[in-house]
């Protein structure tokens, strides 16, 4: 291994910097291979580090892969004897408690395919700092706790007209070779990680936005020329955005410009540097004839997250990466709640949980399970994950469901205005949420340190003569590494309880019918009296907290909830608990070598959501969707793959027949010839029709085939093209997918983003993905190793989306996916050590399964020279 033995950093070794940096003056000489940059830095003394007894401390600038051509101090070059350079960074010894630095180096963006640092993405510079980035531009205290004001000044050839970095352009002119400088100027002091630079040949949209208190905003959207007309939709986004953080929580935009740049070589979906976003072009650029309705959603809530950073991230930001759940749990709870309020709010919630109980579940089950806040870390890139997003988002949540939306609105009122400026801690944030309260989250917090996935085991009793039910509820969150013994958490439970009729009973004299039960026991029970009948359990609504609820519903009871709950989470819920009672029934006939029996109380409550025109078709679709393979994996102690795809075909086979005639009736009810539009009405209206379309096809009825060929045929949209598309490829004739997938290429090879989708589509494909195909397109001429988009539609598409092809039994999957991980991380190592999870989960595979996944993972180990990133997720993943 390259670094064989990667040291493990440690949140409790934190210590404040030795100096601050108050002013950071850039210049970039961008050439491919020879970029030089020269930085300026005014250097202090940081009065609240230790003093020590031993004078002034030596100075550590962080540096990796650079080429160092000069220091100097005060403006006189420093002998060699001062400095040392070393792995990682460069020592300076240090004089005076404040002084000048200037450093110049050189660096290769065209030879940089980590995508982090400064890059070349299709000849247009671009640059990805988060969250140690910068040290791969320059020697600089990478550490988002040094703050520093930032002037940047970018010298480029002609060719290069757009050149951009955080905050206002303050000069701009020729040089004397003819070629072109811009100066901007940051008034925020930021740290080196929300540092950006852009220059290419980039057209752009312009638009503006008055703020409340009536300043105006311009709003730039920088794309290449062939993309120009797939801005509006985040344009759109962007100014809902900064209307809602103005109306939800009182924060107004501080700079008189706002840009947005989408690149095609991305690492992640987008990155909130300040003033100038970089966006991954797939998380940007949207036409209704290339983007499908999920990317448009997505779009607007990658906007705005990335806009809502700006407060939650920007202004008020991290003391060091083990906080790094302060910004994003808080901006991904924030984005949520965007998102719930432009759409459907059950839906939003339906497919959060989904992802929640799909990957971060397993993640918090697995080798790399961490808590909210990480102890340690290797290498910090790997921990921008599940955990620290989503299950962070949910500790955010659930502090607003306690104190309710008015002390929550205090608790960040104070937050920002305590902090703004600084960098903290998620500690502080707690903290302002109580002081602005007076509330008490003392126990709350274990939520921040304890990884794992709690479970809570409910049982109910109810005593006629007094009119009294009780619902005892224990709570145990499973050991994880380097974790045992977990103490009860405090964990808000939304609770309503149906009568006979399936209307909510009266909780209390106020006649109120809803009630948040705080968990803080290992078992508690909770008392309602004045209750008349035997009620029936609405428990955990809306998903009241991030964890494994288990209670012994009867199928009659899941299938009154589908029909009866208020609450559109549990009834979508209770469809799901219903489904995965059925598939697990299957999964042990099928293991016992028994006829798979038809699941009739499935196929009875889906047929009643189906006639159902009072729910929000969107609604209807969620609750028509089978559990995935993957999610079903996750609820298995033992994983039998062959079993859980021989169970959920079997189901959705034995639905789609059972109930023909109603998709169809539905579908033809919903095909509507109106032009496009992203509102949530017709997005719904089009989600269930191609709901009721892939049903229609699992029928591999010519007639329903047909539909799919005329609706691919008619292209209107892309959300129904690739619906049918992907219908065909599923379950169509194999050449008549091949024909339809290669006119479908034709039409559209010169889109990158619609050539993802296609990409995409064959991948997944449980019955058309085999390995043989993906390693076709492999070789095809649109995949590029080294485009992360394209990795994870092909690659990532294939061994994370394609349970049945990825775990054939022979192992190759497996293989094939090891082989292309040790090839990766020689590129780009964050994708390297991404695309490896589904190897990391092999203990919980039966043993066939679970030692060839092993042998797969080292294989990899074995290879000699691992990145730091990978080299910590496969070590952990063997030595669990
Ligand atoms: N903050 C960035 C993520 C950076 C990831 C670096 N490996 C995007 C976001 O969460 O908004
Ligand atoms: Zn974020």
């Amino acid at each position: 291994m390259k670094d064989n033995q990667p040291r493990t950093i440690y949140l409790k070794d934190y210590k404040v910097p030795d100096y601050l940096i108050d002013h950071t003056e850039l210049t970039f000489d961008l050439d491919p291979q020879a970029t030089l940059v020269k930085s300026r830095l005014k250097v202090r003394r940081n009065p609240a580090a230790d003093p020590g007894d031993s004078g002034l401390p030596a100075l550590w600038l962080d540096g990796v892969d650079l080429e160092l051509l000069s220091v100097s101090i005060n403006g006189k070059l420093l002998p060699a004897q001062r400095y040392q350079e070393m792995t990682g960074g460069l020592l300076l010894a240090v004089e005076t408690p404040e002084f000048e630095l200037e450093v110049q180096n050189r660096i290769a963006p065209e030879s940089n395919t980590s995508l982090e640092g400064l890059y070349l993405s299709n000849g247009m510079y671009c640059t990805q700092c988060e969250a140690e980035g910068f040290r791969k531009i320059t020697f600089y205290p990478d550490r988002p706790d040094v703050m520093s004001i930032f002037t940047t000044t970018i010298v480029a050839p002609a060719s290069y007209p757009v050149l951009l970095s955080n905050g206002n352009k303050i000069d701009s002119g020729t040089t004397q070779d003819g070629r072109l400088r811009v100066t901007w100027e940051d008034p925020f002091a930021k740290p080196a990680y929300l540092f950006a630079l852009v220059a290419g040949d980039l057209q752009y949209v312009e638009d503006t936005f008055t703020t409340s208190s009536g300043r105006e905003v311009k709003l730039q959207l920088f794309t290449e020329a062939r993309n120009i007309r797939k801005c509006e939709h985040a344009m759109v986004s962007l100014k809902h955005a900064m209307r809602w953080d103005e109306e939800v929580y009182g924060r107004e935009y501080d700079l008189d410009i706002f840009m947005i740049v989408a690149v095609d070589h991305f690492n992640m979906g987008a990155m909130e540097n300040k003033g100038l976003n970089i966006f991954n072009s797939a998380c940007v650029l949207a036409s209704p004839e290339t983007a499908t309705d999920a990317a448009f959603q997505r779009i607007e809530s990658i906007v705005a997250h990335e806009y809502f950073h700006n407060w939650s991230g920007n202004r008020v930001t991290c003391r060091d990466w083990f906080q790094l759940s302060l910004k994003e749990g808080f901006t991904v709870f924030r984005d949520a709640e965007f998102s719930a309020d432009m759409n459907s709010r059950a839906v939003k919630r339906i497919e959060d949980v989904t992802v929640l109980r799909t990957a971060q579940f397993a993640e918090d089950g697995g080798p790399m399970s961490h808590p909210v806040r990480p102890d340690s870390y290797m290498e910090i890139s790997n921990f921008y994950t599940l955990t620290v997003y989503e299950k962070g988002a949910e500790v955010v949540r659930m502090i607003h469901t306690i104190l309710g939306p008015e002390a929550f609105r205090r608790g960040s009122d104070l937050y920002f205005e305590r902090h703004d400026g600084c960098a903290v801690t998620c500690e502080d944030f707690v903290v302002a949420m109580e002081d602005a309260n007076d509330a008490d989250l003392k126990q709350f917090r274990r939520w921040y340190s304890q990884a794992g996935t709690p479970v809570l085991d409910v049982e109910d009793r109810y005593d006629e003569d007094k009119g009294e039910y009780t619902l005892k509820i224990r709570q145990h969150t499973p050991d994880t590494p380097g974790q045992k013994d977990k103490l009860p958490l405090c964990i808000p439970v939304t609770t309503a309880l149906l009568g006979a009729d399936g209307k909510e009973l009266p909780l209390n004299q106020a006649g109120a019918t809803e009630t948040t039960l705080l968990l803080t026991e290992a078992c508690q029970e909770f008392v309602f009296g004045n209750i008349k009948e035997r009620p029936l359990p609405s428990l955990l609504r809306g998903f009241s907290a991030p964890v494994k609820l288990r209670y012994d519903y009867r199928d009659h009871q899941l299938q009154f909830l589908m029909r009866h709950d208020s609450d559109e989470f549990n009834r979508w819920d209770a469809g799901q608990r219903l489904a995965l009672n059925a598939l697990a029934a299957l999964q042990v006939q099928f293991r016992a070598g028994e006829a798979l029996r038809t699941p009739d109380a499935l196929i009875a409550g889906y047929a009643s959501v189906l006639g159902n025109g009072a729910l929000d078709p969107a609604l209807v679709a969620k609750m028509l969707a089978l559990p995935s393979a993957q999610e079903l994996a996750e609820q298995e102690g033992e994983i039998h793959a062959a079993a859980i795809i021989a169970a959920r075909e079997f189901v959705r086979n034995a639905i789609a027949d059972a109930l023909k005639p109603e998709f169809l009736a539905r579908y033809r009810q919903l095909d509507q010839r109106t032009p496009y539009s992203a509102e949530a009405a017709d997005i719904a209206r089009r989600s269930l029709k191609n709901t009721c379309l892939a049903y229609l096809c699992a029928t591999m009825d010519d007639d329903a085939l047909d539909l799919a060929r005329s609706q691919l045929a008619r292209g209107e949209n892309m959300t129904d093209s690739a619906s049918a598309l992907g219908a065909l490829v599923e379950f169509g004739p194999v050449e008549d997918a091949e024909q339809h997938l290669e006119s479908f290429y034709q039409q559209w090879q010169q889109d990158t983003q619609v050539v993802e989708t296609w990409f995409g589509l064959q991948s997944t494909s449980a019955s058309y993905g085999t390995l043989e195909r993906v390693q076709q397109l492999l070789g095809h001429s649109a995949f590029e190793l080294t485009n992360p988009n394209k990795v994870r539609a092909v690659i990532g598409g294939f061994a994370m989306r394609n349970f049945k092809q990825f775990h054939k039994e022979d192992g190759s999957g497996y293989e094939f996916l090891s082989d292309q991980v040790i090839a990766l991380d020689k590129l780009n190592p964050q994708i390297a050590a991404r695309l490896v999870t589904p190897l990391t989960r092999w203990k919980k595979y039966a043993a066939s399964d679970a030692g060839l996944i092993k042998s797969a993972l080292q294989r990899i180990a074995e290879c000699g020279s691992l990145s730091r990133d990978l080299f910590e997720v496969v070590s952990k993943s063997l030595s669990e």
